[in-house]
């Protein structure tokens, strides 16, 4: 099923579900060249998130800011291939709300443990705001916040549990959002752990 969340916004439920195991293997064998790790915000902070990144281009965060490159800063070598089948189920599901020719250069991959959260925020740091983002969720539910185009707005929560894909465009690409305290729990393909994969066109 489909759902719209605002104009440009959609959640397809369980979209993913089929691919879960796939999507797993693949994010195990990126994550061995291109460790899972916990960056730093530019004020200093260490996100309670672990991040790694594949695709042409990888988004990072550090003292100097945040930015999308083309090299790993842990070992300097470039991000891992992006894998076919996760270029082929961000194009389908784009394509499956009405956003043709979605071509990501990056998925950052973010992995949740037990506490990890993350506040509202935008994701600006694209260079064409034109083009969506797909997020692809995996493991333990999490409660998704989704706010509107300024921070003071109350956001909506959403579950997204594993499968589901959301597709944010248009008039939503610049919404706040973020995503509250995952709750210990154990998922039968992931154990203690939600990834979520967020597709985008970076450059
Ligand atoms: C709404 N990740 O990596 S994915 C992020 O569950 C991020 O890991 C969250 O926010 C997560 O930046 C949420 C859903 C998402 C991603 C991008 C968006 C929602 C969005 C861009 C605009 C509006
Ligand atoms: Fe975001």
């Amino acid at each position: 099923t489909t759902e719209t969340l605002s104009e440009g916004a959609f959640v397809l439920r369980q979209f993913a579900s089929g691919k879960g195991q796939r999507l797993l293997d693949e994010i195990e064998k990126i994550t061995a060249s291109a460790p899972l790790r916990h960056m730093k915000t530019p004020g200093g902070h260490s996100m309670s998130v672990a991040m790694s990144c594949c695709g042409s281009w990888g988004w990072v965060t550090d003292a100097g800011g945040y930015r999308y490159q083309t090299t790993d800063p842990c070992s300097g070598a470039s991000w891992p291939a992006m894998p076919p089948v996760f270029t082929g189920l961000a194009r389908s599901a784009a394509l499956a709300v009405g956003y043709a020719d979605f071509t990501p250069d990056s998925c950052l991959i973010n992995r949740y443990e037990p506490g990890s959260k993350m506040g509202l925020h935008q994701d600006k740091d694209e260079q064409d705001l034109a083009q969506p983002i797909v997020s692809v969720s995996l493991g333990l539910p999490q409660v998704f916040q989704f706010g509107g185009l300024a921070r003071r707005e109350r956001p909506a929560s959403i579950p997204l549990s594993h499968g589901d894909v959301v597709v944010w465009g248009g008039p939503s690409r610049l919404r706040y959002h973020g995503v509250l305290t995952l709750k210990a729990g154990v998922h039968p393909l992931t154990g203690p752990w939600r990834y979520n994969l967020t597709f985008r066109c970076a450059r």
